[in-house]
């Protein structure tokens, strides 16, 4: 498929590589943007030669937000009838693990597509905040729920209320962030920690991914059980078989990613 405003990459074997590519705007997600970076990560999840991906922007901006210019004339009708700027919902339906590569702005809705991946690797000169509050708005795509949970009441509202930035090591400290690197390397850091996981059986990676989310979503005794299900169901796949003979037989397994 053709992409205007993205890159998108096989940089290793397995793994998929998604770019904001909007420099002129540092990013900033306007309908088109957010369309194609939905379409292209939905086309990995689909593709049996994928197994993990990264969404990733520039070194100076991983995304400034939401599209500003192109908000200034929405109204709140046009914003409920849907369309492809408030369907979001496509990021979180991912059923493959999803790692953010993050340096510079991370903003408003670019945050909060940073915090709708499954890891985040951040260079040293990352900055998460929810400057909606500056523009008359609020955080719409998670930003009050997710940053809340992962950093706690007292901070996020010191974020959405003040326009108050979080450091990368800020992020790594609440655990919003995996690791932080510098420039130069944060993007292979990220590239070394998607091949990791893409030499995992597959479906084993999808179920664990789908049942860490629960947490957020269940009740614990709904979740545990949710899990438990996840984990009857990994012992009808052929890479249950194979990862238990090859322990049992000192070898190294052989995923058929079924
Ligand atoms: N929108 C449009 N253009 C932007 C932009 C944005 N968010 N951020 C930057 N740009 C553009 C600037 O207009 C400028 O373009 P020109 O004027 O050169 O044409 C260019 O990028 C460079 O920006 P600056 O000149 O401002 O660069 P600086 O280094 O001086 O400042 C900055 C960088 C990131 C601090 C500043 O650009 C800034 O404050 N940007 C706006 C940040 C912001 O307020 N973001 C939140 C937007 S609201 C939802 C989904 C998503 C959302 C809500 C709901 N649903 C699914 C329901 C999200 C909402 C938002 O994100």
């Amino acid at each position: 498929m053709a992409y205007e405003m993205i890159l998108v990459e096989t940089p290793a074997p397995g793994v998929g590589l998604v770019r904001l590519n909007r420099p002129s705007a540092l990013n900033a997600l306007n309908s088109q943007i957010t369309r194609e970076v939905f379409d292209a990560l939905e086309a990995f999840d689909r593709d049996p030669a994928i197994k993990c991906c990264i969404l990733t922007g520039s070194d100076k901006a991983f995304a400034a937000g939401a599209d500003i210019k192109e908000m200034e004339n929405t109204d709140a009708v046009t914003m409920l009838s849907g369309g492809d700027f408030t369907d979001w919902s496509r990021l979180s339906r991912l059923r493959k693990p999803l790692i953010a590569a993050v340096s510079g702005w991370a903003l408003g809705g670019g945050c909060e597509m940073v915090m709708m991946c499954d890891m985040i690797v951040a260079s040293e000169t990352a900055k998460f905040g929810q400057p909606e509050i500056t523009i008359g708005i609020m955080p719409g795509a998670g930003g009050t729920q997710r940053l809340t949970r992962a950093v706690g009441k007292a901070l996020a509202m010191e974020v959405m209320l003040a326009n108050r930035h979080l450091t990368a090591q800020e992020a790594l400290h609440y655990g919003l962030a995996n690791k932080v690197a510098p420039v130069e390397s944060y993007q292979a850091e990220a590239l070394a920690l998607a091949q990791k996981i893409a030499a995992m059986p597959a479906v084993a990676a999808q179920l664990i991914k789908d049942s860490i989310n629960r947490a957020y979503e269940l009740s614990l005794s709904e979740s545990l059980n949710y899990e438990k299900r996840n984990f009857y169901l990994l012992f009808g796949t052929e890479d249950k078989a194979e990862g238990m003979k090859a322990f049992v037989e000192k070898r190294k397994p052989e995923w058929k990613d079924r």
